[in-house]
């Protein structure tokens, strides 16, 4: 006890000699308050209070200071240990909870599609566009039988064979639509078979139609990768036109699936030019004017259209000309004029194709629709490049619906890039 006293000496000074004027040894604590007022008169009465209380105890252990010290170092590490264990677990428990309640929607989403069983569509990190490369697409078994009487078609999806892997697991997730056409009133679909290359779908569709309208039509089965977080992917289809169909017997049969070519159900939106020939000059001017209800190709619902005018000349590409850029509109206006030297020995053999595009200033611009006029083109577009020859020198503008690249480039097959494109022995 002694040495514990000599190691403070300021504070057992003064107790000693107030205990003995005015209070008892067994209240060292108000006591301590007093000195201290009188005292330090710097230190703030209770903070002074406090230290003196903390010091006396410290007092009250026999063990040098250092260990005391150390022991309460020990202490706090330990306590604040603690409180980082408790705060790691509340967050787990707090993912956890966020994982259950995922899992939850996957049930609800279960339930409310109503049409999916237990093998069908859960997400995965598999959920990837997976190779772009041209390999077979697989096969499919449909069915095909007419009521006539009841006016009724039943096309069956029976299965599907080797079908095309979409996913990064290297596998699908098959769904097939199925819809006739012209008249696309009605498209059904069947469940979404989860990973798997080879799904038995085995159900039936029924579309009512007229014998007549039936032998016109054509039946599109589209077999597409359903993923739970990006747009749904077409693996291939089959279009079968009914009018070949011998309708005496139940047709049943395994078709190869072929390359998408759905021209029928976009709706790509409007350009609007004018075309001028000038004969004696052999000016070719085209007007971009204006665009409307493009296709939006952005995050946020638009697009930033451009316009290219591009000659072609016996089928090879031969001039190129682009608008400005229009930010963030699907109805831009231009108003922009291009002229190109056109003799009149090649005005009848070019063709003008206009390509409205997507500027994108980090990834490669996309085609948002095409179309192309000249001495190849049909219906709309060869009665505008007709007005325009047949009425030299006045421009002549027309609106034209934009149709996909895909199909434009199917129908105007180009060459290779002209090797001398401007001096030609004429
Ligand atoms: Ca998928
Ligand atoms: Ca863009």
């Amino acid at each position: 006890m002694t040495s514990v006293h000599s190691s403070a000496p300021n504070s057992s000074h003064p107790r000693h000699n107030a205990s003995s004027s005015s209070a008892p040894t067994r209240h060292p604590v108000t006591i301590i308050s007093t000195t201290y007022a009188s005292t330090n008169t710097t230190l703030n009465p209770v903070a002074a209070t406090i230290v003196d209380f903390i010091n006396h105890l410290l007092d009250q252990i026999p063990l040098p200071r250092w260990a005391v010290y150390t022991i309460f170092a020990a202490g706090a590490l330990l306590i604040l240990l603690c409180c980082l264990c408790i705060c790691i677990k509340c967050c787990c428990r707090g993912k956890k909870k966020k994982r259950q309640q995922k899992k939850d929607e996957k049930i609800n989403l279960k339930g409310v599609n109503g049409k999916t069983t237990a093998a069908l569509v859960q997400p995965d990190v598999g959920d990837v566009d997976y190779g772009t490369t041209k390999k077979p697409r697989g096969k499919l078994l449909y069915s095909l039988e007419y009521n006539a009487t009841a006016s009724e078609l039943m096309v069956g999806i029976k299965q599907a064979n080797s079908l095309k892997a979409m996913d990064l697991g290297g596998s699908s997730d098959p769904y097939v639509k199925v819809y006739i056409i012209p008249d696309k009133n009605k498209t059904c679909e069947t469940k979404v078979f989860r990973n798997t290359l080879s799904p038995a779908f085995n159900e039936q569709f029924s579309f009512q139609i007229s014998k007549a309208s039936l032998l016109k039509s054509t039946a599109v089965m589209q077999v597409f990768d359903f993923n739970r977080f990006s747009k749904h992917n077409i693996i291939g289809e089959l279009r079968v036109q009914l009018g070949n169909v011998d309708w005496n017997h139940v047709i049943e049969e395994w078709q190869d699936l072929a390359e998408p070519a759905k021209f029928e159900e976009e709706n790509l939106g409007e350009i609007c030019f004018s075309l001028r020939y000038v004969p004696t000059a052999g000016k070719l001017t085209v007007v971009i004017l204006e665009a409307k209800n493009l296709k939006s190709m952005d995050v946020g619902g638009a697009s930033d259209p451009y316009v290219k005018v591009q000659l072609t000349l016996d089928k090879r590409k031969w001039k190129k000309r682009k608008t400005s850029i229009k930010k963030k509109t699907l109805n831009p206006y231009y108003n922009e004029s291009f002229t190109f030297d056109v003799s009149f020995e090649q005005i009848q053999r070019v063709n003008l194709v206009i390509s409205v595009w997507d500027y994108d200033t980090m990834t490669r611009n996309d085609a948002m629709g095409k179309i192309f006029l000249g001495c190849d083109a049909a219906g709309n577009q060869l009665r505008h490049w007709a007005d325009m020859l047949s009425n030299p020198r006045r421009p002549v503008a027309q609106w034209h619906s934009l149709l996909s690249a895909q199909q434009v480039n199917s129908t105007l097959v180009l060459k290779k890039k002209l090797p001398l494109p401007t001096k030609l022995p004429f």
